[in-house]
């Protein structure tokens, strides 16, 4: 992160019409919400196919009920950094600055972000798996948690392997990557399909691509610009640089 990149950054960001930041789980990394494919990451300790498809709910649902409620008691003692908090400014300042997440933890909500498109869900929602019921917050709905509507179990509201993304948020999310002028591609290995197509349909389309990641990903190879540093204090400097130029930007 040199002073000239982040200059140039900022002069993107103030001079796109449409721009977009696509998030994963390496945006909350610095809240203390683990990612999944990382050293320390939650893959590599916990295997996929016992725990996120929907074959390992059907197998023994509270083994998997009992990961979820493990991830959401964790999340109540989590906070959004001041790089969610930069986000949330520039989508609630900018009208045409929109946020599209991978990140089931709701931090981005909690920063501020009101309209965040989530393409994987929320760990603080469970439905019911035989009606349109929803239950959301982060209490602990127990080993077996049933729906007080219809009495069948609940399920965690996230998207499994091998299930489909919700429609109106993916159908949204594509046609913003083919329309923006710059995309930020913040903390994804971008390895799970379909979200990590959506840098290529932008760069495609010829938006300008920045990749705020410490490590190296597929997205880093046609990337314009990549931050090899931590989100958080990347995006604060490229706030600032903001500030400079263009007081009005995310204010
Ligand atoms: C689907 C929710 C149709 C649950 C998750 C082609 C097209 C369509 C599908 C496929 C396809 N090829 C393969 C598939 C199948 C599959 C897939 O993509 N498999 C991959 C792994 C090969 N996709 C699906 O199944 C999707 N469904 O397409 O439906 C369909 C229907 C039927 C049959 C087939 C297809 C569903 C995918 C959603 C799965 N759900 N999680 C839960 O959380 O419990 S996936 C999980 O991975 C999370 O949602 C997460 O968001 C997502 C992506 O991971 P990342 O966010 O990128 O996190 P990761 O740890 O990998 O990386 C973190 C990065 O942060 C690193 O690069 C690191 O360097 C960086 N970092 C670290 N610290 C920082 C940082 N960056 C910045 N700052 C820091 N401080």
């Amino acid at each position: 992160m040199t002073t000239e990149t982040i200059e140039r950054a900022a002069a993107w960001l103030a001079a796109a019409r449409c721009v977009v930041a696509s998030t994963g789980a390496g945006m909350s990394a610095e809240s203390g919400v683990p990612t999944f494919r990382d050293e320390a990451g939650l893959w590599k300790n916990f295997n996929v196919d016992d725990y996120a498809t929907p074959q390992a709910f059907a197998r023994d649902p509270q083994k998997v009920w009992a990961w979820y409620r493990w991830r959401r008691s964790n999340l109540a003692n989590v906070q959004p950094h001041a790089g969610h908090a930069v986000i949330a400014d520039w989508v609630r300042g900018h009208a045409g600055f929109h946020l599209i997440t991978q990140n089931v933890d709701g931090l981005h909500e909690r920063a501020g972000v009101p309209s965040a498109i989530e393409l994987h869900g929320r760990l603080d929602v469970a439905r019911c798996t035989a009606c349109p019921a929803r239950v959301k917050g982060l209490s602990d709905l127990g080993e077996d948690p049933r729906c007080t509507q219809c009495g069948a179990r609940l399920r965690p509201g996230v998207v499994w392997f091998g299930e489909s993304l919700p429609a109106d948020a993916l159908q949204r999310a594509f046609e913003l990557a083919r329309s923006c002028e710059l995309m930020m591609v913040i903390g994804t290995s971008g390895t799970v399909q379909p979200a990590a197509s959506l840098a290529t349909v932008a760069k495609n389309a010829g938006a300008r691509l920045i990749e705020i990641n410490p490590g190296h990903t597929p997205i880093s190879n046609f990337a314009d610009l990549h931050f090899q540093s931590g989100c958080r204090d990347t995006l604060v400097a490229i706030d600032e640089a903001c500030r400079r130029h263009a007081p009005a930007m995310g204010r």
